[in-house]
């Protein structure tokens, strides 16, 4: 997502980031169907149709990979080199999985509910379809959804059509596009995605921690004009203000912090109202005169849990959920 884009409430769904571990798979909703499987009273094989003839809840999520951050982290990671775009909103549409488990009715002894993509590849040399699992505790009580809607329309192919996890508050890999079967197991699961990606370690043989809610983080529009190859921002000198959006997935957007001096001191911005509710990013914004000269603009935001935004890079294997400040140098022009 162009960082520009943060100018909008919901992303324009053209804009919202992708991301794709093998290929899109080629799905003819006619033929595909959902199965609800495992420890559970009622198996359920569901149709698109079946899906949509089901109460219908509607979210706003704001959606961030887990490796946002990763190409500002030294000593490099190779992998997805995102900057700092890979985050989106958009108002998800489907059916409460809570609703659903319900439905099929888990049994006693259950502890995760495995999701499983249509999408097939090779990864760390093992052959495997995109699946992550979750704890029923949390489904149960949460608020995620299979979406078969995205902004008012169906899913377009590349975020998951026909159907797709939405697990608000989580970093993206949690929500399994392309979804082909959800199973309810008695122990937890212990595929590739689950087992070895997405678990912030420092060394290859550590187990690591895994990777669940979103850290706070803060970003702006970029302000004034960039410079064609280097990206360098110029501003026009004068009264102006800088925008942007916070947002976090452990607990609710307390307060974002600018600085103009390369984070030597720092002012509060003006937060907007959660208009999109709990699990999507709120608007900031920051009133700056802007003087002639070189200038380094930085935005941090806190939660409520405590969590701040480190002002430097974390650094792990995977180069994940690396929130420092977001910089932006420009140069004021008079
Ligand atoms: N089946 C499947 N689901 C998936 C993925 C994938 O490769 N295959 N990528 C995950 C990752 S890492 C992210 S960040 C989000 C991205 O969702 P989007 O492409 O709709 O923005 O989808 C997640 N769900
Ligand atoms: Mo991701």
């Amino acid at each position: 997502m162009p960082l520009e884009a943060l100018r909008w409430d919901v992303t324009p769904i053209g804009l919202h980031y992708l991301l794709t571990h093998y290929d899109i798979p080629d799905v003819d909703a006619a033929d595909w169907r959902l199965a609800v499987e495992g420890l559970v009273e009622r198996p359920l094989t569901l149709s698109l149709d079946d899906l949509r003839a089901r109460p219908v809840v509607e979210v706003p999520v704001t959606m961030e990979c887990a490796g946002n951050g990763r190409a500002h982290v030294e000593p490099h990671v190779v992998s997805q080199p995102w900057l700092l775009e890979a985050v989106g909103t958009a108002r998800w549409r489907g059916v409460a999985v809570s609703s659903l488990l319900e439905e099929a009715g888990v049994k006693e002894g259950a502890l995760e509910v495995l999701f499983t993509g249509l999408d097939r590849g090779v990864e760390g040399e093992e052959e495997q379809a995109y699946e992550r699992s979750l704890q029923v505790a949390g489904l149960v009580e949460g608020d995620a959804l299979l979406a078969y809607e995205v902004n008012g329309v169906p899913l377009p192919p590349q975020h998951g059509y026909p159907l797709r996890l939405v697990v608000p508050g989580w970093y993206g890999m949690t929500s399994v596009k392309w979804l082909s079967r959800i199973a309810v197991l008695d122990e937890p699961f212990g595929g590739y995605q689950m087992r070895h990606s997405y678990r912030v370690r420092h060394e290859e043989d550590e187990p690591g921690e895994p990777i669940t809610a979103i850290a706070p983080r803060s970003l702006m529009i970029p302000p004034g004009i960039p410079e064609f190859l280097s990206r360098a921002r110029v501003v026009e000198a004068g009264r102006g203000e800088i925008v942007g959006r916070a947002w976090s997935g452990a607990a609710e957007i307390v307060g974002v912090d600018v600085s103009t001096d390369g984070g030597r001191t720092w002012a509060a911005a003006e937060l907007g109202d959660a208009v999109l509710g709990r699990w999507a990013w709120r608007s900031w914004r920051f009133a700056w005169d802007a003087e002639p000269g070189e200038h380094e603009l930085c935005c941090r935001a806190r939660d409520a849990a405590g969590n701040e935004q480190p002002l430097e890079p974390p650094w792990n294997l995977g180069g994940y959920v690396n929130n420092a400040v977001q910089r932006v140098a420009v140069t004021v022009v008079g």
